[in-house]
């Protein structure tokens, strides 16, 4: 854990068509018409976005969707939404404005689009270890960078009746995006193999196999995907950040 504040990179991942349970929910808000609506998912890897493959929500967490401006809206926790206003992220001042809310489990199913992944459409899917006091609530998952997400989608691969999910969501292998020396192209399938990790579940083992990934991903990772392929992680990294930020894909956003 970070003592000082913590800065993310907020990815905005815009909604294309909602679940069928989330269309009949959110049918009642009114205020919700003519408005682009993104899941919002806070990140330190911005390097890695390339190779999201989904989006991850808690199935217990309640979400608000909350006016940005005139066009747009972001689906995020309550406390995230304060600390965005806070933050001078919505165009009006004062209290947020929230326009509807959900419960995560009915968004399992949205289709999404993330103009970074290498994917035109992914999916919002289920992980059981989204904390509804960190970041947005949102977590975007890169399978071939982080361990959490590649364990929970193992799990959600493997059970999906039990988890409500669709195989043709979870039909995708993950996108190398970073080489590292003694890693390979795909750290977190690497780790959670020697690590023997075989669910989202086993959390010590990922807690070592995250600490990993994490540091030699920036400190002895090469870009091996993107515009800035060939180029070390810790040159690449603010780049690629600041031209999402330019290209209006993403915010910075702290807590
Ligand atoms: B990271 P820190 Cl490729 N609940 O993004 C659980 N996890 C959350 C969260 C929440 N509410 N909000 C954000 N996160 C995740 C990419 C990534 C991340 C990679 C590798 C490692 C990694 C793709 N998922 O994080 O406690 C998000 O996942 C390892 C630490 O504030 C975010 O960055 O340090 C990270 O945890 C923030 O965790």
């Amino acid at each position: 854990e970070a003592l000082g504040p913590q800065e993310y990179t907020a990815m905005k991942i815009r909604v294309v068509e909602w679940s069928d349970q989330a269309a009949a929910a959110l049918a009642k808000f009114d205020a919700l018409k003519g408005k682009t609506v993104y899941l919002v998912a806070a990140t330190l890897r911005p390097e890695t976005m390339y190779g999201q493959t989904n989006c991850f929500v808690g199935t217990e967490i309640n979400y608000g969707i909350y006016n940005v401006n005139e066009k747009e809206a972001f689906l995020i926790t309550e406390r995230a939404a304060r600390n965005m206003a806070y933050q001078k992220i919505f165009e009006k001042e004062g209290n947020v404005e929230k326009l509807a809310e959900i419960n995560g489990k009915l968004l399992v199913g949205t289709k999404i689009h993330s103009p970074s992944s290498v994917f035109p459409t992914i999916y919002v899917l289920p992980m059981d270890n989204v904390l509804a006091t960190k970041g947005t609530g949102v977590v975007t998952s890169v399978p071939s960078d982080s361990p959490d997400d590649y364990a929970t989608l193992q799990d959600l691969k493997k059970k999906c009746e039990y988890y409500n999910v669709k195989p043709e969501w979870v039909d995708f292998e993950p996108i190398p995006v970073i080489e590292t020396p003694t890693y390979g192209n795909l750290i977190a399938p690497t780790l959670c193999k020697m690590k023997k990790i075989n669910s989202q579940k086993d959390r010590v083992q990922l807690a070592e196999a995250k600490e990993i990934a994490y540091k030699e991903g920036f400190y002895q990772g090469t870009m091996c995907y993107g515009e800035y392929k060939g180029y070390k992680v810790q040159d690449a990294k603010n780049k690629i950040k600041d031209d999402l930020i330019s290209k209006g894909e993403a915010f910075v956003y702290n807590e």
